[in-house]
């Protein structure tokens, strides 16, 4: 899964793609280079951010949905407005942050289109969700948030064949967290749908590297990362940088089988 983020303020990007013109450049040299599918969110939600108004998300994201109705994509967003308007120009899946808690509407907008979902744990809000991560055990309350998002998805009306779980590396998490998730994903992907990891360019990667103020991590780091999951049960990577991913993962997959 490739990243196009449509906003003019992420950490990993630096708003690239804020231009409707760069973005469609992006999405399409992304599945010339192997992604399966491209997705378009016009909200950051990187650490610290503040959201943005639903006439804003879909200035940014409509128009580059509309120019690329040929390739296969998702819509990053927790809206039902947008992902509505995203659905009718093509978008697949819908790729939500909070897991169909973010807006009471959504449930019902991707059940009645068929689309898929992708339900991704977040402990608090991005605003604030770095200020004090704490859990039990991570995985085993992840893996349970999850299975009880998959069962309120399926009661609204959504297939679970259409449901993906991710564990939301970076979303109130500290570094051990993250790494621990990845570790131990295995147990994640025993709930029987397939994982979304989006590992890429995370703030993580930098701090185990020896900076503890890292914003983000370089592309080695983002990769070893992918590769680990990958062999750990995960089924989708979120990238930014799709041919050295499909390139490492092609070698793990021969490696693994
Ligand atoms: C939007 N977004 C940012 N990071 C993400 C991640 O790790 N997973 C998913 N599904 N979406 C993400």
């Amino acid at each position: 899964m490739g990243i196009v983020n449509v906003t003019p303020d992420s950490f990993s990007d630096g708003g690239v793609n804020f231009r409707p013109d760069d973005a469609v450049a992006s999405a399409r040299r992304m599945v010339d280079e192997g992604a399966a599918i491209v997705d378009v969110g016009g909200e950051s939600t990187r650490p610290g951010s503040e959201g943005v108004s639903v006439d804003e998300e879909l200035r940014r994201v409509v128009p580059v949905l509309e120019r690329i109705s040929d390739l296969p994509t998702s819509i990053d967003t927790a809206k039902a407005e947008v992902a509505r308007r995203a659905l009718a120009v093509g978008a697949e899946l819908v790729n939500d942050v909070t897991a169909l808690r973010g807006d009471p509407e959504l449930a019902t907008v991707a059940a009645e289109a068929g689309a898929y979902v992708c339900l991704m744990h977040m402990q608090g809000e991005p605003r604030t969700m770095q200020a004090n991560p704490t859990y039990g055990d991570v995985v085993s309350d992840v893996k349970a948030f999850l299975e009880e998002r998959i069962r309120f998805a399926v009661d609204a009306g959504i297939r679970e064949d259409r449901v993906l779980v991710d564990p939301g590396i970076g979303f109130g998490k500290t570094v051990e967290h993250n790494f621990e998730l990845i570790r131990r994903l295995d147990e994640i992907a025993a709930l029987g749908r397939p994982v979304v990891v989006g590992f890429s360019r995370k703030s993580s990667l930098g701090r185990i590297l020896g900076d503890p103020e890292a914003t983000t991590g370089p592309l080695s780091a983002s990769i070893a990362a992918a590769v680990a999951a990958y062999e750990r049960g995960a089924t989708v990577l979120r990238v930014h940088d799709v041919k050295e991913h499909v390139e490492a993962l092609t070698a793990a997959r021969a490696v693994v089988g």
